[in-house]
């Protein structure tokens, strides 16, 4: 056995593809109907193994296909990155409606931002899949995590993400309350643009 995925390493590949189609064609059906694109845009990764490695051992687990796939829930992922924050709650509903798709936890850190000001809609789902999972399981339970954001929220958290590998900076007080304002200043334009909007599809009085 080679990396931590084992012999999962090409069933994960297929089920995030298999995922993401199913995504592009609601938001398309949708697209045809409204004019409205659902999402800005939507990327999806497999962990890699050094990186779900290094989390198992951050978490002392075993570094094994079962910490990867069955403890963990994040080796396949899916961002969804929206222009409104409205869009954001419209692709959750989808989601929650695909059938063979059951939810296992779900975090709004859009209405309850973390303290460091992230904000980002986490979903877990349970997924079937028609291959056999480490449980024995047929069709396997395998877990994907889906994060939905609007282009602010993304952005911030991009720029969070490489701020974080500086390390032994001075002013860390005053770095992580500049970080936490951008963020709020950040969620208030997300909340005009959805009042533009409104405004103009008439949805505001
Ligand atoms: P990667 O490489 O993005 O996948 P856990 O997943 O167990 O570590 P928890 O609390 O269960 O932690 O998960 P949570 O809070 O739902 O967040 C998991 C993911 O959300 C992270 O994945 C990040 O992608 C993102 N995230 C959460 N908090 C922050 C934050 O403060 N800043 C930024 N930039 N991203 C955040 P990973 O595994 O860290 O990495």
């Amino acid at each position: 056995m080679n990396g931590i995925y084992g012999e999962y390493k090409p069933v994960l590949e297929e089920i995030k593809n298999d995922f993401q189609r199913r995504i592009e064609e609601y938001t398309e059906q949708e697209y045809q109907k409204s004019g409205i694109k659902i999402y800005e845009h939507l990327i999806s990764r497999v962990k890699s193994e050094e990186s779900m490695s290094e989390k198992c051992r951050r978490k002392n687990l075993p570094e094994t296909p079962d910490s990867a796939l069955m403890e963990m829930h994040d080796s396949i992922g899916l961002r969804i990155v929206c222009s409104f924050i409205e869009d954001i709650y419209t692709n959750i509903r989808y989601i929650k409606s695909f059938p063979d798709c059951r939810i296992v936890d779900e975090k709004d850190y859009i209405r309850h931002a973390k303290p460091n000001g992230y904000r980002s809609y986490h979903m877990i789902l349970e997924v079937q899949y028609p291959y056999a999972d480490l449980c024995g399981n047929n069709p396997g339970k395998y877990y994907v995590e889906i994060q939905l954001r609007t282009i602010a929220m993304d952005s911030w958290a991009a720029l969070e993400h490489k701020l974080k590998y500086k390390k032994n900076v001075a002013n860390q007080e005053l770095i992580i309350a500049e970080l936490k304002r951008c963020a709020d200043e950040m969620a208030s334009c997300d909340v005009s643009m959805q009042t533009i909007r409104d405004l103009i599809t008439g949805t505001e009085e």
